[in-house]
């Protein structure tokens, strides 16, 4: 079976220079054959619902997509249309090694990378003996399947998290993501929501602090700086994670939306999304349909980009950014974080 498998998106890094948005497609993270999922689930009990380290959301209505036409196309950032939420919670910080070591020890849960025995690592982050380093993913050679590689190994068997316990926890697939959740007295939030909370309230701005990338030359965010993939300048300090809670929080107190690891959303992908729900009046709580096929192949949104985003090659660090990967897929960075229902 393979370890990585060459879904379309990623079939189409073999000729990057035909399909320039579909290149753009994968800096972000390979797709990984697995077998088995469970379903979706959209709410908390009130009586299992946890608020802990949660913010509360504001009700309200925004404008949700690219207003500023940097997206790739492909992607389906567009329309912008307007969406309208009730008030929600959400976690200030993504899930940490800590916090997932928590619910392990608690469940004794195994998640899809340990049990299929492999995970993506970003290839100047692998901590590995040359035989456990198995293959790259097609056409994207930074992107290497590490026997081992899993959340307590993020760089493969020699790496190990005991200096990185508030740091995102990675290695962990959409299903892994909505067990934690379940656990938790929680859940992930759905695309819209991860979009409004992003923003902290700021209209249409591209990134959670507004329209400019840098503070004067001061990074935000934890993205890529220098030539990607071979070389990092790491002005932001980090060449893979950072602390959940590092760099200033937006509006609505949340730290690292954009940047640091891609966050899991509940939403299964669909690049007509947008186009398929937009009209005159503002659409209320959407989430996208369910699909009739194997829930372990059903592409499941991401937001927010990684470590790994860089303006030559991938620039989904802007809040209106969508990215996708199967239910069961796992890599050196993803991650997630909980919302809930308002209290
Ligand atoms: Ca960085
Ligand atoms: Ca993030
Ligand atoms: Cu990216």
């Amino acid at each position: 079976m393979p370890l990585l498998d060459t879904s379309p998106a990623t079939r189409a890094e073999e000729h990057p220079e035909e399909h320039p948005a579909e290149h753009a497609g994968s800096c972000c993270s390979p797709a990984t054959s697995r077998a088995g999922a469970p379903g979706v689930r959209t709410t908390v009990p009130a009586g299992a619902r946890s608020t802990r380290g949660q913010a509360t959301i504001p009700a309200g209505t925004f404008w949700m997509g690219d207003s500023h036409g940097d997206g790739y196309a492909a992607d389906g950032e567009l329309p912008v249309h307007q969406v309208r939420l009730a008030s929600y919670l959400m976690d200030t910080k993504v899930v940490t090694n800590a916090q997932f070591a928590t619910f392990v020890k608690a469940t004794g849960y195994v998640t899809d990378a340990e049990r299929d025995g492999v995970s993506a690592v970003f290839h100047l982050a692998v901590d590995a003996a040359p035989a456990d380093v198995l293959r790259s993913a097609t056409g994207v050679p930074w992107w290497l399947a590490v026997r081992g590689a899993d959340w307590r190994h993020p760089g493969g068997p020699r790496s190990g998290i005991a200096d990185l316990q508030n740091h995102p926890v990675v290695h962990v697939s959409w299903n892994d993501a909505q067990a934690y959740c379940r656990w938790a007295g929680k859940r992930l939030p759905t695309e819209a929501e991860w979009e409004y909370a992003a923003r902290g309230g700021l209209d249409r701005a591209r990134y959670p602090w507004g329209d400019e990338l840098t503070n004067g030359g001061r990074w935000r965010c934890n993205i890529w700086q220098g030539d990607f993939p071979g070389h990092n300048t790491l002005d932001d300090g980090y060449l893979t994670t950072a602390p959940a809670t590092a760099f200033q929080p937006n509006g609505y107190g949340l730290h690292n939306t954009v940047g640091n690891v891609w966050e899991w959303c509940q939403d299964a992908f669909r690049p007509t999304e947008y186009a398929d729900r937009a009209g005159p009046e503002p659409v209320v709580a959407p989430v996208a349909a369910e699909p009739d096929e194997d829930p372990a192949q059903v592409r499941r949104v991401m937001r927010g980009g990684s470590y790994l985003c860089h303006d030559s090659y991938c620039n989904r660090y802007r809040v209106a950014a969508r990215s996708s990967n199967t239910a069961e897929s796992s890599s050196g960075n993803i991650g997630f974080r909980c919302a809930n229902d308002a209290a």
